[in-house]
């Protein structure tokens, strides 16, 4: 027997004791989704300097190509999400058939309402009713890129707020900004849903309208069962409790959508899972006791928000997919009887030394065999570096404009 076969079958045992159903885990391993995003294949940098990229995809066609790379060697990655008007092209449909072509499909839709002159004090809650009108009007047009593309959520992110107190007026633009949105939300298409995204801080820095999980909440409530929350992991301040802003808003049906990254100071963008996976592992495990939990219905879109300004664009995508897909497969393996037993009792450290055991397990032969029966290579990371496509980009993108970060159009 192969090592790797050994290796897997002792885990089976070992979690077969614990009475854990380990098909059903390799089932949800197999269903689990993740959407690339499409400003994550481009240039990107930090205010003071873009590094160029050899290779880094200029337009959205080779982001395409690129995101079809990525669910090519690991097999999750079916949707990517467009930034407009980043990826704006003239003829949509075409756009859409591209990707089907390459095997995936158009994800979310990302209006962009930080970088028009006219938005400087702000897009839906700035004080002049024609720069919200323009603000509206840009997100109809989002919604109308969704109805060609076949997109199914409108990812908003509000960047909106003020830098000094007394420049704006909290209330009027709470207001403004639901009367936006509802204009905006009224015109989905159908079967479609609104994510609304809070951030405390960045770009402005004294406050932010949108600025946290209560506020996104209360504008969801306020617009409707299409309306949910999206959490970006890199939005809120330092030791925010996440996982429990996750169970708050799974039991009130109100988590939409994740932007997973990480970060260790502020919205830097890093990799998920790079500063602290036990965070990400204790967010997950509230995400898989809750869809195990018959009673609970969930529809939450899962997507990477990460600007690889250092690492190599592909390669950092597919080492994020996998940190996915190994914190997944932590979270499913907790042996959740016991831990509710465990509750029950008041017995702390035991219900504690439950989930430390399904961290510290190591699920990789687990993976291993779930990519193995999905026909993968067992190592998407090092199958792509094999496959020679970075080598053949880096000769074939010479020259010509990036759209995204590194053009701010
Ligand atoms: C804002 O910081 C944000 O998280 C939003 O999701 C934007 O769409 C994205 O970053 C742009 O990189
Ligand atoms: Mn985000």
């Amino acid at each position: 027997m192969r090592r790797e076969e050994e290796l897997y079958e002792a885990l089976v045992e070992r979690l077969k004791g614990k009475g854990i159903d380990v098909e059903l885990v390799k089932s949800k391993l197999k269903s689990q989704r993740i959407e690339t995003p499409s400003w994550g294949y481009g240039d990107s940098g930090t205010r003071f300097k873009v590094f160029k990229q050899p290779g880094a995809a200029r337009n959205v066609w080779e982001k395409i190509q690129d995101a079809a790379q990525v669910h090519k060697f690991t097999g999750v990655t079916p949707t990517v999400a467009l930034h407009i008007p980043w990826d704006k092209v003239d003829d949509w449909k075409a756009l859409r058939q591209y990707a089907e072509d390459l095997g995936i499909r158009i994800g979310s839709i990302n209006p962009n309402l930080f970088q028009d002159d006219d938005y400087k004090l702000g897009s839906v809650c700035n004080v002049d009713p024609r720069i919200r009108r323009k603000a509206v009007d840009h997100m109809l047009e989002c919604v109308e890129i969704m109805k060609q593309t076949g997109s199914e959520v409108l990812s908003v992110w509000i960047p909106d707020g003020t830098n000094y107190p007394g420049q704006g007026d909290f209330r009027a633009r709470k207001r403004w900004l639901y009367e936006s949105l509802k204009e905006v939300y009224d015109a989905l298409p159908e079967g479609s849903r609104m994510l609304l995204e809070y951030k405390f801080f960045e770009p402005a820095f004294y406050h932010t309208d949108l600025c946290d999980w209560g506020s996104a909440y209360l504008m969801a409530v306020k617009l409707g069962d299409k309306a949910q929350v999206l959490i970006d992991l890199g939005h809120h301040p330092h030791g925010t409790n996440i996982q429990y802003i996750v169970a708050w808003l799974i039991d009130e049906g109100k988590l939409g959508g994740f932007h997973f990254n990480s970060r260790k100071y502020a919205d830097d963008d890093l990799t998920a899972g790079s500063i602290d996976p036990y965070e990400l592992f204790l967010i997950y495990n509230e995400l898989a006791s809750a869809e195990l939990d018959p009673d609970v219905e969930l529809n939450v879109a899962y997507m990477i928000d990460q600007s690889h300004n250092i690492k190599p664009k592909i390669e950092a995508m597919i080492q994020t997919v996998m940190t996915l897909q190994e914190i997944y497969a932590k979270a499913l393996i907790v042996d959740r009887r016991s831990l509710r037993e465990a509750q029950e009792r008041g017995d702390v450290v035991g219900a504690e030394e439950i989930l430390k055991e399904a961290f510290f397990t190591d699920v990789k032969p687990l993976l291993w065999k779930v990519r193995e029966e999905m026909g993968l290579d067992p190592d998407p990371l090092q199958a792509y570096k094999r496959s020679g496509y970075y080598e053949r980009i880096c000769k074939e993108r010479v020259g010509g404009e990036s759209t995204g970060w590194a053009s701010q159009v």
